[in-house]
């Protein structure tokens, strides 16, 4: 619940992934206030920041996954993904994240300088992991956590600013 005591949902309708904001006075589709929609995604992380921008994040096997403003593009097998949405639910960002195999985003959190850090998990060996401080892959699964900071005077693009793995 935000704020102003609107509702915001996120989801899966079929493989789609989707986000509705609801006022809670009002029951059923008509109180909609607003929403949006990722095709072939699996959301399993929402968040609203200050600006009212809507976050998602989860994974998806769509190998044409319409990435915008993204940090990295398809990668082989089921991948990680975050997008911001503007106020009106219009996608404004909306990368992939991950390496040669499984890369899955479970959690999401945005900061009030508009980073945005998310966590999963990961078996690709080469997940993009810089400037963290344990960064060597172990075997299987491991976590990963990834800060992602707004580039200046851009709008709605980001860089990796910190990303490692946790693991053995
Ligand atoms: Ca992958």
């Amino acid at each position: 619940m935000r704020s102003d005591g609107t509702i915001v949902l996120v989801g899966q309708r079929d493989t789609v992934g989707v986000f509705e904001e609801y006022d809670p006075d009002e029951l059923g589709q008509e109180s909609v206030i607003r929403k949006g929609s990722l095709p072939s995604s699996d959301v399993r992380a929402g968040a609203v920041d200050a600006a009212d921008r809507v976050y998602l994040a989860g994974a998806t096997d769509n190998p044409a996954f319409p990435v915008t403003n993204a940090v990295q593009g398809d990668q082989p097998g089921r991948d990680a993904f975050v997008a911001r949405f503007t106020a009106d639910g219009v996608r404004e960002f909306l990368t992939c994240l991950g390496g040669e195999n499984t890369d899955e985003t479970n959690a999401l959190g945005v900061a009030t300088n508009n980073e945005i850090v998310v966590a999963g998990t990961t078996n690709s060996r080469n997940f993009p992991n810089l400037n963290g401080p344990f960064r060597v892959k172990g075997l299987g699964y491991d976590a990963f956590v990834t800060k992602l900071d707004l580039i200046s005077g851009s709008g709605a693009a980001y860089a990796v600013a910190m990303s490692t793995l946790f693991g053995g």
